[in-house]
């Protein structure tokens, strides 16, 4: 079966690949090429401030939308390759700065509830930087509580955030 998947990407560091700008959107062209993914569209790129330690750069963030017939757990492996691959080092400080994190944010309609893998993501209702690019790529979506993604992106603060044009 195929599933419509959305990701979000972010990253507060530069990268071999260049700036986090051009990390995140190598990323996304990286992740469309793997044997099973196709990339359906990538969002604007946004600035945000960081969530948690506020002694880091801010953020780079965009989400993209892919379509997949890997099972949640082998889409993970793939992110998870990825963010090694583009330089991320896991240091064990929770919401530290890093060149590339990928989030499985939302997964056709599954729900998964794993030791390695929770979907839909948490937290991403209260995102600003998960809801706004999401919003750009889903206007119409329905969110898995079952309000529209419009009365979730009205109810976030967009302070700290802006798009890169
Ligand atoms: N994991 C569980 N569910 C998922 C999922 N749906 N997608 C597990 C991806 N991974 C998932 O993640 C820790 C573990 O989460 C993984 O081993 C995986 O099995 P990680 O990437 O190693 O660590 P992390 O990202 O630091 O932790 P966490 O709790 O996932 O943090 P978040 O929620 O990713 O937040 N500020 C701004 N402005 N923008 C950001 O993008 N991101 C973070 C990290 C903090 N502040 C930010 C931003
Ligand atoms: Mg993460």
């Amino acid at each position: 079966m195929i599933e419509s998947v959305y990701i979000g990407l972010g990253g507060n560091l530069a990268s071999h690949i260049g700036n986090c700008q051009d990390t995140l959107k190598e990323a996304a062209e990286h992740l469309g090429q793997q044997r099973d993914i196709k990339l359906e569209a990538l969002s604007s790129l946004y600035r945000s401030q960081p969530m948690g330690p506020k002694d880091q750069p801010d953020y780079i963030n965009a989400v993209c939308h892919i379509s997949t017939s890997l099972v949640p757990e082998a889409l993970l492996d793939v992110c998870q390759s990825i963010e090694s691959d583009f330089g991320r080092e896991r240091k064990g400080e929770r919401w530290g700065p890093r060149t590339l994190d990928l989030d499985i944010l939302l997964f056709g309609s599954q729900s998964v509830k794993t030791k390695r893998l929770t979907i839909p993501h948490v937290g991403m209702n209260q995102r600003e930087f998960v809801l706004v690019p999401l919003f750009e790529l889903a206007p119409q979506l329905v969110m898995p509580d079952g309000n529209p993604i419009a009365k979730w992106v009205a109810g976030c603060s967009l302070d700290g955030l802006s798009r890169i044009r």
